[in-house]
């Protein structure tokens, strides 16, 4: 995983696809060796592009540029409520991360672009009492917190691009919670409000079980 600030002649130097697609096929491979065919079967669509869709609400939520807030908000000292352009219009930075879902598939190098969590904690000035925030989904169904903390880590990015174009609706359009270093169920997509608290909301996925703190390896 990479945070660096975005240069724009970055788009021609990006990973080269042969990259992609051999660790993509590594994957694959592994997958063959260890799992049942059915399961292999059930990832084909990855060679397309490597995503599998994961959601929960009955239908995706839209996005209507004309409407669409993302707001800003609880234990802070300075509020937002930003529309599409202006969250755009914020200072932006690039992060690759390989994108993991807790059922086992994988997105390698994935290309984001968007707003550092950091960033936007700066702008609002979080309270002494904020110590977890929760990313909300639109639509009211689905929505996950960490703590401000691990928020904090390098990398942790309100994205609105992926490998170069905007969020499409599967994939959680304006933007998502991208948390690199944790299982993908700890990013909503379809961001639609960050709200700063003094004690961890449980998202939709702990409600049912799922850890809390999802880390990637668990030595982390
Ligand atoms: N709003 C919303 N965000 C969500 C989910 C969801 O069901 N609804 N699923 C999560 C899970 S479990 C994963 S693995 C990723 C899947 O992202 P994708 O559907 O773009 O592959 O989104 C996460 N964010
Ligand atoms: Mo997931």
């Amino acid at each position: 995983m990479t945070g660096e600030p975005r240069r724009p002649d970055e788009g021609e130097r990006a990973t080269p696809r042969a990259r992609r697609l051999l660790s993509r096929a590594r994957f694959l491979g592994l997958l063959a060796g260890g799992a049942a065919v059915g399961a292999l079967s059930t990832r084909v669509f990855g060679l397309v592009d490597g995503w599998r869709e994961n959601t929960v609400e009955e239908s995706r939520p839209v996005f209507d540029p004309g409407t669409y807030r993302l707001t800003v908000d609880g234990l802070v000292a300075r509020p937002l409520s930003l529309d599409y352009e202006a969250l755009r219009a914020l200072p932006a930075v690039r992060q690759v991360s390989d994108f993991h879902c807790v059922e086992g598939w994988m997105v390698p190098d994935v290309r984001w672009d968007g707003v550092l969590f950091q960033s936007l904690a700066e702008l609002v000035g979080p309270l002494p009492d904020a110590r977890y925030v929760t990313f909300h989904s639109l639509g009211g169904v689905y929505r996950d917190s960490l703590s401000l903390t691990q928020a904090r880590l390098p990398g942790v990015l309100i994205a609105y691009d992926l490998d170069g174009a905007p969020l499409s609706r599967v994939r959680g359009a304006p933007a998502r919670l991208v948390m690199p270093r944790m299982f993908g169920y700890k990013g909503p997509k379809w961001l639609t409000r960050v709200e700063f608290r003094d004690r961890q909301d449980l998202g939709y996925w702990q409600q049912r079980g799922w850890r809390v703190d999802a880390w990637i390896r668990s030595s982390d």
